[in-house]
């Protein structure tokens, strides 16, 4: 195939990974449905994918990923700057000369017996002032249709590069060559030792080796988007974060625009697709997991999504947690790792009914019964959907100029001490709320000892793609350069429980938290001053039609000095890692709040 573009850096790039990994064959993409319709035409051929009933799920594939192939590989992801303390404590550092001579080594013919892929893509609409083009290698024909869907691919962005000479190089391999006549396997990948996810910041360069999976694989999501966007962002004067966007519009017409940031396992996807309880406000989704935000000639911040598609898990979407996303994967999806039943449809766990014939074939490709108690779907199993495809979708997401941003939401779960909501009382405090978002920690992870808190700044701790002090600095120089245009901070926690019992209904009824904020941005609704910032006054915050007992929101709603200054404390212990580099304004807001619960 002659390639489809004239720009030499990127045709020298080719050449040079081409010379590296020895491929039978090269393959330019185009991101065209005859495209995708072939590859997965040759992966049902192969036995690597499932073709879903028709009826059920038009256009929609299912498969199963090798059992040591199922998530992001945190201890193998590295941020290789020059200087070590570019990286910070946050990331796991190499020398990029190092890295990059034993990945050499293991690059050297990896795609031997496999096609290599070029894939053009765009991460934000075609064209925007804040999107990138990029160029991602690989030689998984699931990373390229996955790519189709989560990106936009097309040949426009080789006219781009062609017209800009720029383009972010991401390199993949699943790291599995084929020797002469060797079958290959349903999903081939490396050994975890052999696996590395590396990121050259200031070469804007991705490396990835060994995984076919997600976030290390599909390398326009965490790695681009969010690692190597983060520390072009910090050079560059804009912000690439962990945040869905949502339009939250009032009866009388008015649009809201909130970004949020939440630790995962927090209901993100949930948020971002609500279900308003609130008569007349209504919910359209911008993103789920990334926002692009640029200062924008007005002075306020415009974000975009740069994605195209929701890679979100499956277990635990129902009708009753998120009606829209599972519309959104009733056609034209690709499942990974769930189960697949008799008649060809897909099931999980938590998914709001019993699996349909009692069982199918489980996320290892084993028959599998429901009544026999092992769980069928992996937890981290997922679809992959267009956003296009999801009902409640603002219809103007694609916008290239992206949407003005009102608020910023950060949270995290805890059981009790942090109040439902929480206003900051100025950006700079809201910074600090973002640094020191944290959440209780869950079963998984009671290998943590006696630490009673897991802090996640931004929600961003594997996706900071620099010294973590660096970036909070950086959102404190954002907050100067917006002034009285920044968006306004809160703070939520939808997990308070008494014993067992959730003490807030969550899910739809987050709505009516939304509603006060947006309250507050209009000026409609004073509210008080506590310690620990500006909370609703009774009455403000709607709660028609809910059964709340008085007690119960008096919990919700209290702030308990003693146990809040406990919090502070694991917040100093943490921060402490950062050393010189924690902003002076961290220790401010530190010192400011240690005054207001003591006083
Ligand atoms: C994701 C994540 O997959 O945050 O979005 O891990
Ligand atoms: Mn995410």
């Amino acid at each position: 195939m002659s390639a489809p573009t004239t720009n030499q850096k990127l045709l020298d790039w080719v050449a040079e990974i081409a010379e590296m990994t020895t491929p039978d064959q090269i393959v330019w993409c185009d991101g065209s449905k005859e495209e995708y319709d072939r590859l997965m035409a040759e992966m049902v051929e192969s036995g690597a994918a499932i073709k879903l009933n028709e009826e059920k799920r038009p256009n929609s594939y299912a498969f199963n990923s090798d059992p040591s192939d199922v998530a992001r590989v945190e201890n193998r992801t590295y941020i290789a700057s020059v200087k070590e303390e570019d990286a910070g404590p946050t990331n796991n550092w190499i020398d990029p000369e190092e890295l990059k001579e034993t990945m050499r080594g293991l690059y050297k013919g990896c795609m031997k017996g496999r096609t290599m892929y070029i894939i053009p893509f765009s991460m934000g609409p075609v064209g925007s002032t804040i999107a990138k083009n990029a160029i991602e290698i690989t030689d998984s024909a699931y990373v390229v249709t996955n790519m189709h869907i989560m990106t936009r691919v097309t040949p426009e962005v080789l006219r781009l590069i062609e017209k800009e000479d720029f383009f972010i190089p991401c390199l993949h391999s699943v790291g599995a060559p084929l020797e002469e006549g060797q079958k290959d396997v349903r999903w081939p990948c490396a050994p975890i030792e052999k696996k590395y996810i590396a990121h050259f910041p200031e070469e804007n360069l991705i490396w990835s080796f060994g995984s076919g999976y997600g976030g290390n694989a599909l390398l326009g999501k965490k790695c681009l988007a969010l690692r190597i966007a983060s520390a072009m962002a910090g050079r560059e004067g804009w912000m690439a974060e962990h945040m869905l966007i949502l339009r939250f519009t009032n009866p009388e017409g008015k649009q809201f625009h909130i970004a949020a940031a939440f630790p995962s396992a927090c209901g993100k996807t949930n948020l971002a697709m609500l279900q308003s309880t609130v008569p007349g406000w209504k919910v359209e989704t911008i993103g789920d997991d990334i926002a692009w935000m640029k200062p924008g000639e007005d002075g306020r911040l415009y974000a975009i999504n740069p994605e195209a598609g929701f890679f979100g898990v499956a277990p635990g979407t129902s009708e009753a947690s998120n009606p829209m996303a599972l519309a959104a994967c009733s056609k034209d999806t690709i499942f990974t790792n769930v189960v697949v039943t008799e008649d060809n449809d897909v099931w999980w766990e938590d998914m709001g009914y019993d699996c349909p014939g009692g069982g199918g074939t489980d996320w290892k490709n084993n028959p599998w019964k429901q009544a026999d108690g092992e769980k069928g779907a992996h937890p981290n199993s997922r679809f992959t959907a267009a956003a296009a495809n999801c009902p409640v979708v603002c219809p103007d997401w694609e916008d290239p100029a992206g949407v003005p941003i009102d608020i910023f939401v950060f949270g995290g779960k805890r059981t009790s001490v942090m109040p439902l909501v929480h206003e900051a009382f100025d950006f700079e405090q809201g910074v600090y709320m973002g640094a020191t978002a944290s959440s209780e920690p869950t079963a998984a992870a009671l290998d943590l000892g006696n630490v009673s808190l897991r802090f996640d700044p931004f929600a961003m701790t594997p996706f900071i793609g620099y010294h973590a002090g660096d970036y909070m600095q950086h959102w404190f120089d954002m907050g100067e350069k917006l002034g009285d245009k920044a968006p306004r901070v809160f703070y939520v926690n939808w997990f308070q429980k008494d014993g067992k019992k959730f003490l807030w209904p969550g899910f739809g009824d987050n709505s009516r938290v939304l509603k006060w904020m947006c309250d507050r941005v209009e000026g409609k609704v004073e509210a008080r001053e506590t310690p620990i910032g500006l909370m609703p006054i009774d009455g403000d915050l709607t709660l028609d039609g809910l059964d709340i007992p008085a007690e119960d929101w008096e919990k919700l709603m209290k702030v308990d000095n003693e146990a809040f200054l406990n919090t502070v404390e694991d917040a100093k212990a943490y921060l402490a890692k950062f050393g010189d580099k924690l902003p002076a304004k961290m220790n401010e807001q530190l010192k400011k709040l240690e005054a207001r619960l003591k006083a």
